[in-house]
């Protein structure tokens, strides 16, 4: 790595020094031609410069040798401080060690942006604060009077209004995520990961990790938590990504824990690509039993699909309505158990009727908000194929759409009719 980091102007006695990487080094030297300094001038006002090419890990002997005799060393660098951090580990304790100031300067002032990118005229803005000004060339005393003279452009733009992240209408981990109040849960990497958004109903969440170790953390959890259980919930991509070697570590570890497999059938939050390595629910059972899980239990809004289909013996299928007595007799099972929820992603779905690969619902359920105030939420809860929460399109009507004359609210029970269209 020798050479990768280096002092690129290094005059005689220089007591200021300017660390930088990359494409902020090529900004810097744009600061400094802006402000008429050249390595000449650079050698007159004792200015050091100091380009990184391996910012990470920083050898701390090379930091110390490249800012030896300096007073002062200067890090230019875009958002929080990276470089500046390791400058100061390395010099820390250090005899003569040179002040550094980077984010903010020796007074904890804020001194280089850590919002937005740095560019060479916050660059010249920051020198002009760092570097005595008896030693600034003309050109530099004139270039810093033309920035700060100048007007700075002001945006007057309207607000961009807030929008937080939800479930889309329809979507299946709306209901799959649901867990009693007193249920620990954990989160886990994919679109469910918005139950944490709205925790209501959906259990005691108490952790998440990173893609692929889901249900990794009660392993460490589980001897101290005086004999808990413990639900996961895991995405299908992510299960057959890398998820199975956790449920695999789970059954070594002997832990209890219930893994709601949530099998929508897309890697939805990265636009809904096919899993790689994915195999359909029943052959799932089967390796499940194979990895040492105890008992899995499918829940659909179809089990009519599944009659006929041999599943492992250790896995049978209920209603999704049947969520909730699921997870308690596979809590009462012990060890490792999946409840498999098949239920397709609603934007899935959609985009598969756009392109004709799915029939259009012959039902819609239209919801009458003058009726019902929980109208948006009863529309965001119900299964896209069968409820749309918004007023069916004339083309859709034209096809005969039977839209059903009444229907009960999910959320406050009401029954609610369609208005006139
Ligand atoms: C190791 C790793 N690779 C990639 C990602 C990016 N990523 C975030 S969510 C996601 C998709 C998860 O899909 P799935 O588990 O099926 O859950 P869904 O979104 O369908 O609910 C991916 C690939 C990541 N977070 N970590
Ligand atoms: S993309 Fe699919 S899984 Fe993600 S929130 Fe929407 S319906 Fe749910």
């Amino acid at each position: 790595m020798a050479g990768l980091n280096s002092v690129t102007v290094g005059p005689p006695g220089a007591t200021v020094g300017v660390i930088a990487a990359g494409h902020t080094y090529a900004v810097v030297l744009r600061a400094l031609e802006d402000m008429g300094i050249d390595a000449d001038a650079c050698g007159r006002m004792g200015l050091r410069l100091i380009r990184l090419s391996l910012p990470w890990p920083l050898d701390v002997a090379e930091v110390r040798a490249m800012t030896e005799g300096l007073d002062e060393v200067l890090v230019i660098e875009d958002k929080a401080s990276f470089i500046e951090s390791q400058v100061k580990e390395a010099l820390y304790g250090q005899r003569h060690a040179p002040l550094v100031v980077g984010k903010a300067d020796h007074e904890g002032r804020p001194l280089v942006p850590a919002a937005g990118s740095v560019d060479s005229d916050t660059v010249t803005r920051v020198l002009a604060r760092r570097l005595p000004a008896s030693c600034l060339p003309t050109s530099a005393t004139l270039r810093i009077a033309a920035l700060n003279g100048r007007a700075r452009l002001v945006l007057h733009a309207a607000p961009v209004p807030a929008r937080a992240a939800a479930f889309c209408s329809g979507c299946p981990h709306n209901i799959s995520t649901r867990a009693a109040d007193d249920q620990l849960v954990g989160l886990g990497i994919g679109c469910h990961v918005m139950a944490g958004l709205d925790p209501t109903g959906r259990g005691h969440q108490v952790g998440m990790t990173q893609m692929g170790g889901e249900g990794a953390q009660w392993s460490g959890m589980a001897p101290f938590a005086g004999g808990a259980h413990y639900v996961q919930n895991i995405g299908d991509g992510t299960f057959f990504h890398s998820g199975s070697l956790a449920v695999r570590a789970a059954v070594a570890a002997g832990v209890d824990i219930t893994y709601k497999l949530l099998y929508n059938d897309a890697v939805a939050m990265t636009g809904g690509q096919h899993a790689e390595g994915r195999i359909a629910v029943p052959e799932l059972t089967r390796l499940l039993a194979l990895e040492g899980v105890r008992r899995v239990i499918v829940t659909t809004p179809e089990p009519r699909r599944y009659r006929r289909i041999p599943l492992d013996p250790i896995a049978e299928v209920r209603h999704r309505d049947e969520l909730a007595t699921a997870m308690r007799e596979l809590e009462a099972t012990g060890g490792v158990t999946v409840l498999i929820h098949d239920d397709q992603c609603a934007a899935e779905l959609r985009r598969l009727r756009r392109r004709g690969s799915l029939p259009e619902p012959t039902s819609r359920v239209w919801i009458n908000e003058r009726v019902c105030e929980a109208a948006a939420t009863a529309a965001r809860s119900r299964p896209a194929s069968r409820s749309s929460p918004s007023r069916p399109s004339s083309a859709a009507r034209r096809q005969s759409v039977r839209v059903r004359a009444t229907a009960t609210c999910p959320v406050c029970g009401a029954t609610v009719r369609p208005s006139s269209w």
